[in-house]
């Protein structure tokens, strides 16, 4: 659960960084098993032909960057019994989005970003519910999430940076770059004038839970170190999308206590034959 600050400061700022979210052995079992993943490496499809399909498994996804890199993530829209399902299914995010957001909320999806080391492509700026109204079909911005350091992740690996009260600004337009949303520039600019730009660094485990409508974009990946998050997303079951899409319609979610969360890694680490 957040804390009373905790809450205030999301309030205020659209964001708020947890650290030690997860223990250091938990991120580990995150880093070991997705590195391990032979999914991760899986054939990428752009984010047009996802609007296409319905998603019964996770995929990878690729986008342009708009400077020549492509920006890489698996998503997976389903949640299962496997590590990163139960990350997402954890009473220690889920809980705290219902503090967030006032009540119930469903799995949305959950997904790691890739951003290798020299390669991974940067992200625009954008605002989450700019594309889940329009690809979802949500009315209301009552959705959020939460990124799980992976790896460390700075400056030079291309961290999240957020323009921090920009939430409060509700949702801006948006356009298609490359198979990315792209916020309105001038808008963006006129934000970053008046608004502090912030940089999410955070070490593995540390989570970052923040609203759907705060302005957030990263560098490419300039560094040696890949910098890989889980991002788990989540809706109020009181904004269940007035039409079908590839993204879930409102679905009971089963949280997991947080003392299952280590079983199923070293569970799963162990099935891997490692
Ligand atoms: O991973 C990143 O750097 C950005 C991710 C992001 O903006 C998103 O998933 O909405």
């Amino acid at each position: 659960m957040l804390t009373d600050t905790q809450l205030q400061d999301l309030e205020r700022d659209g964001f708020v960084i947890v650290e030690n979210l997860f223990s250091a052995e938990e991120a580990d079992l995150l880093l070991k098993i997705a590195s391990a993943d032979a999914s991760m490496e899986g054939p990428a499809v752009h984010p047009s032909e996802v609007l296409k399909m319905r998603r019964a498994s996770a995929q990878v996804v690729s986008a342009g960057d708009g400077a020549g890199r492509q920006t890489r993530f698996w998503v997976d829209d389903n949640v299962g019994e496997d590590y990163y399902s139960a990350i997402a299914r954890s009473r220690r995010i889920v809980d705290a989005m219902e503090q967030v957001l006032d009540g119930e909320v469903y799995h949305w999806h959950h997904k790691m970003m890739l951003k290798s080391a020299r390669t991974g492509g940067a992200f625009m700026w954008h605002q989450d519910f700019g594309y889940w109204h329009e690809t979802g079909y949500c009315l209301f911005p009552y959705m959020g999430s939460c990124m799980i350091a992976v790896n460390r992740t700075t400056k030079e690996n291309g961290c999240l940076q957020a323009l921090a009260g920009s939430h409060h600004m509700g949702l801006i337009r948006h356009e298609r770059v490359e198979g990315q949303a792209k916020a309105d520039p001038e808008r963006v600019a006129a934000a970053a004038e008046r608004l502090p730009l912030v940089h999410l660094e955070m070490e593995p485990g540390t989570g970052a839970f923040f609203h759907a409508n705060l302005l957030h974009r990263s560098d490419a990946n300039e560094s040696d170190d890949p910098r890989w998050t889980l991002i788990c997303c989540y809706n109020a079951a009181r904004n269940d999308p007035y039409r079908d899409s590839h993204h879930p319609r409102y679905t009971p979610l089963e949280k997991l206590d947080d003392d299952e969360i280590v079983r199923i890694g070293r569970a799963q680490w162990d099935g891997m034959g490692q």
